[in-house]
């Protein structure tokens, strides 16, 4: 069986080698400064174009960024594909390297399906070298795995807090899946079951995946190795372990952060188990430029 490949900051080219991954997705592999630790010079876009999202994280302030995958902070600007591809020129003019688009919010990549699509499509045809990646919760990865395949994406993270519903339900308020409203303990099972299916999916697929999660003190912070083997079962050897920030307006508004010093030490643990991501910036849905280096603002 296919893994669902991720790779690491530790790895090199004989490492992608033994993925099964096309050479096409193991070159842009390397050159992915969030897949590759090494490649810090080279840099990546996020295209705002996903305002909507499907689920209801209780840690989530919709007027900001998905906490997924970005940092909360302040509202990006929304782009329509046809925008976000004069972004794209404009920066690839402006940016040394900039060798991945990533779409990362400010909702969720696949609930705004069709922008997202037009969006890869106008990258792939105008700039075929450049990685495609996206960030998902993945309620939508069983239903949208092998398009994603067939429009050349190459990259795809879920994020996925818990592998327990009874623990998810403290996380996710509700889903919206299919027309119908999910809650509790129903939304969080259904959650799982279509992130794990989705993960399933892609170990066929020439898309190197990581997972993310967002470790909450005292709520899943002491699930996070559970979920870090489950995803490992299905394949997965990279996965990117973040903080709660904490936003107003949230169930966790007030709740306490994991300190730098357990955060590492939840990783260095877990990296035992999964290969971790110690680089992340927990960066903004319109960021722009090499991870230590945003200038997304300055422009
Ligand atoms: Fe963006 Fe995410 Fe792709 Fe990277 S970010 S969609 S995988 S191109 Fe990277 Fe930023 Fe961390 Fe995300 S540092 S928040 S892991
Ligand atoms: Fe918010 Fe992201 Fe969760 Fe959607 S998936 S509710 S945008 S944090």
């Amino acid at each position: 069986m296919r893994n669902c490949r991720g790779c690491s900051g530790k790895a090199d080219k004989n490492t992608y080698l033994k993925t099964g991954l096309s050479k096409e997705t193991m070159d842009k592999t390397l050159k992915h400064p969030c897949y590759n630790k090494n490649a810090h010079d080279n840099a990546r876009i996020h295209l705002p174009v996903a305002p909507i999202c499907n689920i209801k994280c209780k840690f989530c302030n919709r007027k900001f960024d998905c906490q997924n995958e970005s940092r909360p902070g302040v509202t990006s600007n929304l782009l329509t594909p046809e925008k976000a591809l004069n972004t794209f020129e404009y920066y690839n003019s402006k940016v040394e390297n900039l060798t991945v688009m990533g779409i990362a919010g400010p909702g969720d990549a696949l609930a705004n399906f069709d922008k997202t699509k037009k969006t890869i499509q106008l990258i792939r045809e105008n700039h075929p070298h450049v990685a495609i990646c996206l960030s998902t919760n993945g309620l939508l990865l069983p239903e949208y795995a092998n398009e994603l395949n067939d429009l050349g994406v190459t990259h795809l993270t879920v994020t996925i807090n818990a592998v327990d519903p009874t623990i998810g339900e403290k996380v996710y308020d509700y889903i919206d899946y299919k027309g119908t409203r999910l809650e509790g303990i129903e939304a969080s099972k259904k959650l799982l079951e279509n992130q794990l299916k989705g993960l399933e999916i892609l170990r066929s697929l020439d898309v190197m995946c990581k997972v993310n999660i967002v470790a909450i003190k005292g709520v899943n912070d002491f699930h996070v190795k559970d979920v870090v083997g489950k995803v490992k079962s299905l394949g997965v050897t990279l996965t990117n372990i973040m903080s709660l920030i904490p936003v107003k307006g949230t169930a966790f508004e007030n709740h306490e952060s994991m300190s730098k010093k357990e955060l590492t030490k939840l990783r260095r643990d877990c990296d035992m188990l999964v290969t971790q991501m110690f680089h992340c910036r927990q960066c903004r849905a319109d960021a722009v430029g090499k991870l230590s280096e945003d200038i997304s603002q300055a422009n």
